[in-house]
């Protein structure tokens, strides 16, 4: 059995500063590179907008950040306009240790479809790679950390343990944004779906 480490969009723009910046999003970086080193197998996540992005704010007239509206695949919150490709926002934040990874899967690339799960669009059917990735690779276990737990790191943690991999979410090693007790709903789904929170 092989486990991966997965780290979720530790990001400029998801880390105080930043353009929706998770509160304390920067405190987990360190232990994050210290949790590198017992990984043979580490893979990064990239946050990777084109900018006017569908799911910025800025692109609906009348709409504000954190509030939704319908896409064709649903319900979709809109945020501000961040981690855009190759700003300064959508950079990895300057001391997460990127040399050991040996995969960057980027999303939400697709202007009109948004992305939290580093598996699947927020459509749930276009695949990112990284299922194909990790089945010839062997990998059987994932622990994932990183931003924002009631987003990212839940959708990814969803869709990895509906694909049959056990999953472990070491929440000392993620942060939350937390919109209207999206956290407690989030750790409510991940344990019902047999995801282990530690
Ligand atoms: C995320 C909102 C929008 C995340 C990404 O990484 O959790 N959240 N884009
Ligand atoms: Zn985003």
């Amino acid at each position: 059995m092989t486990a991966a480490l997965l780290v979720i969009d530790v990001q400029n723009d998801f880390c105080p500063g930043g353009a929706l910046a998770v509160p304390g999003g920067d405190e987990v970086v360190p232990k994050i590179n210290a949790l590198m080193t017992d990984f043979k197998e580490i893979i990064l996540t990239q946050d990777w907008h084109p900018a006017g992005h569908s799911s910025f704010a800025s692109e609906h007239p009348g709409k504000a950040p954190f509030e939704t509206v319908e896409m064709e695949y649903g319900t979709q919150v809109l945020w501000p306009d961040h981690c855009v490709q190759g700003s300064h926002g959508g950079a990895f934040h300057p001391d997460l240790d990127t040399a050991p990874a040996h995969l960057i899967i980027r999303k939400g690339m697709s202007l009109k479809i948004d992305s939290y799960s580093a598996f699947f669009e927020n459509d749930r059917a276009t695949h990112t790679g990284l299922d194909g990735y990790l089945q010839t690779r062997g990998v059987t276990k994932l622990v994932m950390v990183g931003l924002a737990t009631d987003f990212c790191v839940q959708f990814s943690a969803l869709d990895a343990a509906k694909l049959g991999y056990r999953v472990t979410v070491r929440r000392d090693l993620c942060r939350a944004i937390d919109l209207d007790g999206s956290l407690a709903q989030a750790e409510v789904a991940m344990r019902e779906a047999g995801v282990t929170l530690d």
